[in-house]
């Protein structure tokens, strides 16, 4: 516990005034403003949230597009001592009616493309005592519940005193921001971070990896709600006094050329299915011309990807893992120090430990459960003791993961801790198939994972989606190529889709259920 006073919006937003850096841009969404202009909205939001009623440590779930509106949102959150809890926009109106309840939001603010689902999360959910729609409409509410517009909101805050604007006088300890998880096994849970863990992210990664300085423009595929993308585009950028640029649109090659062009992005954050799909698309080989430097995240970024990928378009991509437990990344290549294929090495201000079934560390080559320990880790899961047990373990958090280590220092990805299988008493890493089939130009996803055979010994089967036309033989036989022969798949069944999280990683619980049916 600490005492020390910390703002998360006066550090992000309102320290760069007090340096004479307010006329910077801070953000360029569907409009831009400046850090001062930031600076103002943010006090009005605060004061708005106020003037409503909203107490310190209440929450304020947000289900927005990425924009300068949500942006505000979360930082008058930050500035009033609220809690922002940004939730992702792919959910339905039951989803996320049991987060709002679960949360016990007494607020949603949402845009007015997801009136639907959050007029039916409202209903569900007995705690929200405000409704507020961004854009055009009105958002039916139970009686007992306000319904206001975004522009009603912020007419509130612009005649309010000084004293309801200026930021909360929070401690490094106190909540910021929740971020809901659902983990591969499908239910969510909120993950609570201080306002502490928005510095320490910046401090290490954002700093000491990504080098991120007043000149940057960041661009990044995953969207606020993911913790991926609130670091990329609006912790790293705003703690440095950069400018975040906000894509409001689902993120496809057209919508990113475009915003390449008229942006001229310095920092591109991708994930490795996009970084395929813009290798994919008609994209001119310098499309990327501005760019310095590139990051992947979200699953292990295949070498053969990454390497086509910077031979088409000239930039670097710098692999990583983090976890929303962890607020970012903790695990990095670094620019200019590449292990292709591997996670690289801790960032600083993290270490990591890979460990046996019985909690001891395992030597270097031996594969081993992943913890990780540093300053950014939630606090735990809000009302969920037992998987918070499980995963925060003293200073550690277990992420799950098996990885292993070489000699000088750098982590490989064999798959989740609970994915690895073996084949004729052999260890097979799945992660290490996948990237076999990726290589085959037929292939454009897949997840190898181990089902029974008719001994109830676990075998790899791949589940791919194709790209064009292939054979189950070709592929078997591209691995035998490949791989060990132990390691080849001993089925190989096509789908049109793999189920995936909304960060996009794959929910193998749920490829099993589609090779059982
Ligand atoms: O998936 C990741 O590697 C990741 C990175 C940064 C923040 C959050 C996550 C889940």
């Amino acid at each position: 516990m600490t005492d020390e006073k910390f703002n998360a919006a006066t550090y992000l937003v309102d320290r760069h005034q007090s340096i004479g850096a307010g006329d910077r841009v801070a953000v360029r969404g569907s409009r831009a403003l400046t850090y001062r202009e930031l600076g103002e909205l943010t006090g009005r939001v605060a004061a708005a949230y106020r003037r409503l009623g909203l107490r310190r440590d209440d929450r304020v779930m947000f289900l927005m597009a990425d924009d300068v509106e949500l942006l505000a949102g979360i930082l008058g959150a930050f500035r009033a001592g609220l809690v922002a809890v940004p939730v992702s926009t792919m959910l339905t109106g039951a989803e996320l009616g049991r987060l709002l309840a679960d949360s016990g939001a007494r607020m949603l603010v949402a845009g007015h493309e997801f009136d639907g689902a959050a007029a039916a999360a409202i209903a569900a959910a007995p705690d929200v005592e405000h409704a507020v729609l961004c854009g055009p409409g009105e958002l039916p509410t139970p009686s007992g519940v306000s319904s206001r517009s975004w522009d009603e909101l912020i007419a509130l805050g612009n005649d309010a005193p000084a004293e309801l604007r200026i930021a909360a006088p929070t401690t490094d300890d106190s909540w910021a921001l929740w971020l809901y998880t659902s983990g591969t096994t499908g239910h969510p849970k909120a993950a609570m971070h201080r306002h502490a863990n928005i510095r320490h992210v910046y401090e290490t990664y954002g700093a000491q990896v990504l080098g991120i300085g007043p000149d940057d423009r960041c661009l990044s595929v995953a969207k606020l709600f993911f913790a991926y993308g609130i670091g990329n585009s609006a912790f790293f950028p705003l703690a440095a006094g950069a400018t975040t640029l906000l894509e409001p649109r689902r993120p496809t090659a057209a919508v990113i050329a475009e915003r390449l062009l008229a942006d001229r992005p310095t920092l591109f954050f991708g994930v490795p299915t996009f970084f395929a799909a813009l290798l994919a698309s008609e994209l001119p080989d310098d499309a990327f011309s501005s760019v310095r430097l590139a990051t992947s995240a979200g699953e292990p970024l295949p070498a053969a990807l990454q390497a086509r990928f910077t031979a088409r378009f000239g930039v670097e991509i710098i692999d990583g893992l983090g976890s929303t437990e962890a607020l970012h990344i903790f695990l990095s290549n670094r620019p200019n120090d590449i292990r292709p294929g591997t996670t690289g090495r801790p960032v600083p201000g993290y270490d990591v430990e890979l460990r046996d079934a019985a909690g001891v560390v395992v030597p270097v080559g031996v594969p081993g459960s992943l913890y990780v320990r540093g300053a950014s880790m939630a606090l735990g899961y809000w009302r969920r003791t037992e998987a918070s047990r499980d995963a925060f373990q003293g200073e550690w958090l277990s992420s799950g993961d098996t990885y292993v280590e070489t000699a000088d220092g750098y982590y490989t990805c064999l798959g989740r801790s609970n994915d690895m299988l073996k084949a004729g008493g052999i260890w097979v890493s799945p992660a290490e198939v996948e990237a076999r089939l990726l290589e085959h130009p037929a292939v454009a996803q897949v997840a190898v994972i181990g089902v029974p055979d008719e001994n109830g010994l676990d075998k790899p089967v791949a589940v791919v989606v194709a790209a064009e036309p292939v054979t189950e033989d070709a592929l078997v036989g591209w691995c035998r190529e490949g791989l060990a022969a132990f390691k080849r798949p001993r089925r190989v069944l096509f789908v049109d889709e793999l189920p995936k999280t909304a960060t996009g990683k794959i929910q193998r619980f749920k490829v099993r259920d589609l090779v059982a049916t």
